[in-house]
């Protein structure tokens, strides 16, 4: 086991990735031999008491209730965002000005405006940054990007993912308030467009290089909704269902789809990928499995084979059980933390990061604007 140097963690925010975050801080280390250590230092939530809840749940040795507090201290190392994406720009600019490392959730920001802002500080304090687009880190994604990088697919036509839920379809759900802002365009920025295709198109990108033009329609299903706080019947902002197609730099063609109106669909989000040679397709429901064909297999036995990605020469697999049992969610999380850990004593910092979360942004941003206007849009690309 290497030495570890420890590492002073400052969370912002209580909720679902809070809770993602933290475990993953907790585990890193029984699991991974990294040369760093994650010290749960302090949880930052405006409400005290439930901040207090939290640090005692999981274990952090202080609470704040104000985020500029938390970033003055000098005993934290690195700021964690898992607050609503409306706060993400400011406290990540504060923090990187402040020269601490950053780890920010998905979508970077509300659009690529505050998140080009973001980048710009990272860039000028030089602080280690990394995304949260978790999904990278399934070990069945990770082997897909492998496979694809070693150019078993060949030339590429195609790509399609969708990311499909059913949560929203009440209209006597409120917008807003703690457990809702992800309805609140003023939080959100967006409804599906930032909150689910950003993890398609950040997968997507990353498996198949940059995205160049978009043509986009979006809905929004249920037109007003009460503020969860307020009790006023507002209009709703977010697109409640988004698709799109795409064609990327490399010639290949793309759809993608996601809603919240896919009525049985909890979290359905599948790719697929085809090349001149093979093809490869993988399913969030079945997350341990990469469905894979080749072309070239002989005849009599060629077909869909399904891969389970439990074997110790898988990505990241070595660190778990034994061959043969899976991993899930929660993993791919710990397996982020790993990487980055990794990365600080290396030298070599893991991605996404908040350059990859802009690109995903102006992919947003370019989806957005096509449903508005109806027409193509030229997809802008980091500097
Ligand atoms: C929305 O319901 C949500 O929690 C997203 O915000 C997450 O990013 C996604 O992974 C699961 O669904």
């Amino acid at each position: 086991m290497r030495a570890r140097k420890k590492l002073n963690i400052g969370l912002v925010g209580y909720g679902f990735m809070g809770r993602t975050h933290s475990n993953a801080f907790r585990k890193v280390n029984n699991f991974f031999d990294v040369a760093f250590e994650p010290v749960l230092k302090c949880v930052c939530a405006r409400d005290g008491a439930k901040a207090d809840a939290f640090a005692k749940q999981w274990g952090y040795e202080s609470s704040e209730t104000d985020w500029r507090r938390l970033i003055a201290r000098k005993d934290i190392d690195l700021i964690d965002i898992a607050s609503p994406n409306d706060t993400h720009a400011d406290i990540a600019i504060a923090a990187a000005k402040a020269g601490k490392m950053i780890l920010c959730e998905k979508p970077l920001a509300r659009n690529a405006y505050q998140a080009e802002k973001m980048v710009s500080a990272v860039k000028k304090a030089g602080v280690a940054n990394m995304v949260w687009y978790n999904y990278r880190r399934v070990p069945a994604v990770t082997l897909a990007r492998q496979l694809i990088g070693e150019g078993r697919l060949g030339r590429i036509f195609h790509y399609r993912a969708k990311f499909l839920q059913d949560w929203t379809i009440s209209k006597d759900l409120p917008q807003g308030g703690a457990g809702l802002w992800r309805l609140d365009v003023k939080v959100a920025g967006s409804g599906v467009t930032g909150d689910l295709l950003a993890h398609c198109i950040d997968t997507a990108m990353w498996l198949n290089g940059p995205i160049d033009k978009v043509t986009a329609m979006t809905e929004t299903f249920i037109k007003q909704r009460k503020h969860t706080l307020t009790g006023k019947v507002q209009k709703v902002g977010i697109d409640d269902a988004s698709a799109f197609l795409a064609r990327f730099s490399n010639g290949s063609l793309a759809t993608f789809e996601s809603t919240r109106y896919a009525r049985g669909h909890k979290a359905l989000y599948t790719f697929e990928i085809n090349g001149e040679h093979a093809s490869i397709f993988w399913d969030l429901h079945d997350l341990h499995r990469l469905q894979y064909f080749d072309h070239r297999d002989e005849g009599k036995v060629r077909g869909w084979r399904s891969l389970h990605i439990t074997d110790g020469d898988h990505p990241y697999m070595k660190n778990w059980w034994v061959p043969g049992l899976q991993i899930g969610y929660e993993h791919t999380f710990i397996h982020q933390v790993a990487d980055f850990l990794e990365g600080l004593d290396t030298g070599k910092m893991p991605r996404p990061d908040f350059r990859d979360g802009l690109a995903t942004d102006y992919v947003t941003d370019a989806v957005l604007a096509s449903a508005k206007s109806g027409r193509w849009v030229t997809v802008k690309k980091p500097k």
